[in-house]
């Protein structure tokens, strides 16, 4: 049978200076909900990348001597060594500098030109390179701009506009028809009654005032700017204008395009009237997530003010950052970063709770039965709960993950570990140990726990892939697949144990 597609975006990033843990978190989570899918059977196409273009990159690019293609390269070679670094298995990587990109977006914007949805004017507007946005008067705060805080400035020029007005009635109406389009649903009503209520305002979408942007190429004193170049990442990586383009034709419509919040708006406005325009399928949600503070405050690129996301790595492994990013925050909302509480959560939940649970369980079977896993014979109520919740955690797992809660799906496999080190509390192996009677009920323990380990460690690959594999290899056990969790059992019988190893160690702080 065919496997079903799953298409997962990130947004693409501005490559002005080098990413931060912010940009980490995104990809994270991206990267877990592609892997999950993936483990579960879909045939996933996982997508980031960068935005290139914009006065803000030339400007910086201007300020160190360089090209601004040049500029860009650097940090987008480093950036794709970041992601290697956390392992974040993306199927494809879009620069807008791609050719194929940029020939895409010209004969888009030709498109939509030919066709009357863009036309030429001229731009009287407030806005901020910083953000690239442009503001309303009554968007500012404190005259200043309402994202990041700084000056904007007043501009006028010839440029062309994208007739968004033309489709809102189509817009409310597709939300009325999709309640789910926009998550969480709080962002959903913050879009209607903030922006699209008051009445869409046609976009610009080209300049005349910078370079460093795709030429139109009907009018080559403009260059596209921002929003047309950038939301069409998503079709044109995937072969568009090609309609025929196989990729686009499997994998079009994404299932969700994951963004930080103080983007959703052009995600659930402009993209989607752009694509109505272009009379093609609409994405089938946007998730918008919170923001990462760091110590309580904004990560700023121009601040300067964060480490590069490696030296956590470096220093806590790469399943520690991740398994932080996933858990800390409940996921949509705002969230701190701190390097303590990165330490506090590695030992709780991964050097004692994991950890310590698979230490002590291939630790007590080569003391005991020389690594050999045993026929479990002798039940007792008291495995019973165990076997249950452990049978039960694939459904959990999958109900959260379809809701994208993230860190509540990695919380329930949490919660059944630490019953499983209860569990080695109330039965006492070492008890059982000392008593030639009670060999057979010490087998069934431990292959409780040696089974409840494997099944959770399935659970935990899309999460923290290094170490479940690290898991695997010292049960030595072939069962990885998420088919072998259906049933408690599927442990190999008679195999011998692989030596014990230290997954985390517990992080001593000053
Ligand atoms: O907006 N906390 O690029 P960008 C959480 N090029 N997430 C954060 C974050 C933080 N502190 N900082 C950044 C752009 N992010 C456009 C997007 S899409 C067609 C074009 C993440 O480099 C978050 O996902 O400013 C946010 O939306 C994204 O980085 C913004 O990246």
């Amino acid at each position: 049978m065919e496997k079903e597609k799953y298409y997962i975006t990130t947004p693409i990033y501005y490559p002005s200076a080098e990413f931060h843990i912010g940009h980490c978190y995104t990809t994270i989570i991206a990267d877990a909900i592609a892997r999950y899918k993936r483990l579960t059977g879909y045939d996933v196409f996982f997508q980031t990348g960068t935005d290139e273009h914009g006065e803000k990159i030339e400007k910086k690019a201007n300020e160190v001597g360089v090209t601004p293609k040049e500029y860009v390269d650097k940090i987008i070679a480093n950036a794709k060594d970041l992601w290697e670094h956390l392992g974040i298995s993306y199927d494809y990587f879009i620069r807008t500098t791609d050719e194929g990109h940029e020939l895409a977006v010209q004969k888009i914007f030709k498109k939509l030109y030919d066709q009357g949805d863009i036309y030429k004017g001229e731009y009287k507007g407030l806005y901020c390179i910083p953000c690239e946005s442009f503001w309303t008067e009554s968007q500012l705060v404190d005259g200043k701009c309402p994202d990041c805080g700084r000056e904007i400035k007043e501009v006028s020029e010839e440029a062309y506009f994208f007739k968004l007005s033309k489709y809102q009635e189509r817009l409310e109406k597709f939300y009325e028809e999709n309640p789910d389009f926009i998550l969480p649903l709080s962002r959903k009503n913050e879009m209607l009654n903030n922006f699209i209520k008051p009445g869409l305002e046609d976009l610009c979408v080209s300049r005349t005032s910078f370079k460093w942007g795709i030429p139109v190429d009907f009018d080559p004193d403009h260059v596209v700017y921002v929003w047309i170049d950038a939301l069409t990442n998503y079709i044109t990586s995937l072969g568009y204008p090609n309609e025929e383009s196989e990729l686009y034709k499997k994998y079009w419509p994404a299932d969700v395009h994951l963004v930080g919040k103080e983007i959703v708006r052009f995600h659930v406005i402009i993209w989607p009237c752009m694509l109505m325009a272009l009379n093609l399928p609409l994405p089938k949600q946007v998730f918008g997530h919170g923001w990462l503070k760091l110590d309580g405050g904004k990560i700023s690129k121009s601040l300067g003010n964060y480490k590069d996301p490696r030296e956590y790595i470096n220093a806590y492994g790469v399943d520690a950052v991740r398994y932080y990013a996933l858990r800390e925050v409940p996921f949509g909302n705002d969230g701190n970063f701190s390097e303590e509480a990165l330490i506090s959560r590695t030992n709780t939940d991964l050097a004692n709770t994991l950890g310590n649970l698979v230490n002590r369980t291939i630790n007590m079977s080569h003391k005991y039965f020389d690594g050999i896993v045993l026929n479990p014979e002798v039940n007792e109520d008291l495995d019973t709960e165990l076997i249950n919740s452990v049978t039960k955690l694939k459904d959990v797992v999958e109900a959260k993950m379809n809701e994208l809660k993230v860190n509540e799906a990695i919380d329930e496999i949490m919660e059944v570990l630490r019953s499983c080190n209860k569990y080695i509390d109330d039965t006492t192996p070492w008890t059982l140990a000392k008593d030639e009677t009670k060999k057979d009920r010490l087998a069934t323990v431990l292959y409780n726990l040696l089974e409840s380990i494997r099944i959770c460690t399935v659970l935990l690959t899309p999460f923290i892939p290094t170490t479940a594999n690290n898991i695997f290899d010292q049960l030595n056990t072939k069962e990885t697949s998420y088919e072998s969790i259906t049933n408690f059992g599927a442990l190999e019988l008679n195999n011998k144990l692989n030596e014990p190893k230290i997954l985390f160690t517990r992080i001593e702080t000053k």
